[in-house]
């Protein structure tokens, strides 16, 4: 890419005096960056970039795809297991939607001048973050509901304005990943309404005791607290971010009470309550040693979702050497 050309560059130029033509020339183009970042223009993959903007959003888009990747891994347990064929159709289509998910975002990376291998690579040893809500277990069939509803939710939240990022290829990426997520928590939210209002008192338990599981690690994958997140005010000074990590938390919050009241369920939050005065809902201290510990890769599934990630590379081994092998034939018969 032409930011790492410039790298290159810099590298072997070696004398003083390129050095500072180089530096009078990048500053010249980081200002002409930082204008195009004020007056809201999209940064395409071919335009200059300073190259912590590259990294930052390297980063964070490949992070983004590994956890739409390990994300299904939760719900695929529980496709053998659905209780009715529309449940599992349904079921079926979004774990699908989130490996769609997944490549679209890898694509978006690359255009970045990572290769797919390279973050693939850093996942499965371990040097790649991806959502911590995906080290949960799922323990039943109103988990998938649950995870319909308030991790798709939360997830929407965060995405919708990265409709907006300022790197084009993210934000369009974005844009049909967010109508797809969409269908995601509507179908979670209707298949606990169904259980809510015409299931046994046993399935209406089983759907309080996935709520009670899982809204304390929604709430939390928002990232930490804005004084404790070290990316976020670089992120959102270049467009990537739009807003900050307690301001989407907070919004999600405040859209998820009501949605529990209609249901019929309670939100495992004894402190949660409207504020007037902030015209947003006070909630209770959140437990940030657990997320600490998880995205420090000691929750209750990292080790068995890393695994299962490893596996299913190795396993396709054979997939991918059979593709290379069809597709040097066919350049060999196209040459001949
Ligand atoms: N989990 O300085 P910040 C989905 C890390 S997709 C793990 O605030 P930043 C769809 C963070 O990376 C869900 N790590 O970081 C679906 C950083 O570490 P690093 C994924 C986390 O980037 C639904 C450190 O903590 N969504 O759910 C988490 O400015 C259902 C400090 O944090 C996205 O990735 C976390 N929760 O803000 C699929 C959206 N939070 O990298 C299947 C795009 C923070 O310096 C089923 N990403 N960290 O080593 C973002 O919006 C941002 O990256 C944040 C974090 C908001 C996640």
């Amino acid at each position: 890419m032409y930011t790492q050309a410039m790298d290159t560059m810099g590298k072997d130029a070696g004398d003083d005096k390129k050095k500072a033509v180089r530096s009078a020339e990048e500053m010249r183009l980081e200002e002409r960056f930082d204008a195009h970042i004020d007056a809201g223009d999209f940064i395409e993959a071919k335009d200059w970039m300073p190259e912590h903007y590259r990294k930052t959003l390297v980063r964070q888009i490949s992070q983004h795809a590994h956890s739409e990747i390990v994300g299904m891994l939760p719900e695929g347990n529980w496709i053998g297991r659905a209780p009715t064929l529309k449940r599992k159709a349904i079921l079926l289509a979004k774990v699908q939607d989130e490996g769609g998910h997944g490549l679209y975002l890898y694509a978006a990376a690359e255009t970045l001048g990572t290769s797919r291998d390279q973050m693939v690579d850093a996942l499965h040893s371990g040097r790649a973050k991806y959502s911590s809500i995906f080290n949960y277990p799922t323990l039943t069939w109103a988990d998938m509901g649950t995870i319909g509803w308030l991790v798709d939710g939360a997830a929407i939240m965060n995405q919708v304005p990265i409709c907006r990022c300022s790197y084009a290829p993210y934000a369009r990426a974005m844009i049909r990943i967010c109508r797809e997520e969409s269908f995601h928590q509507r179908q979670g939210y209707e298949a606990l309404l169904t259980m809510m209002t015409h299931g046994t008192e046993a399935q209406k338990a089983m759907v309080q005791d996935a709520v009670n599981r899982w809204w304390w690690p929604s709430v939390m994958m928002f990232g930490p607290p804005d004084d404790q997140s070290p990316n976020s005010a670089q992120s959102m000074r270049w467009g990537i971010k739009r807003f900050s990590n307690d301001e989407l938390r907070q919004k999600f919050i405040d859209a998820t009470v009501e949605q529990a009241r209609i249901l019929g369920v309670t939100l495992p939050d004894p402190d949660l309550k409207w504020n007037e005065e902030r015209q947003a809902h006070d909630f209770g201290a959140i437990d940030w040693s657990e997320f600490w510990r998880v995205i420090g890769g000691d929750g209750p599934c990292n080790r068995e979702r890393l695994q299962a990630r490893v596996d299913a590379w190795e396993d396709g081994a054979w997939v991918r050497e059979a593709a290379m092998a069809h597709a040097n034939k066919q350049q060999m018969k196209e040459a001949a």
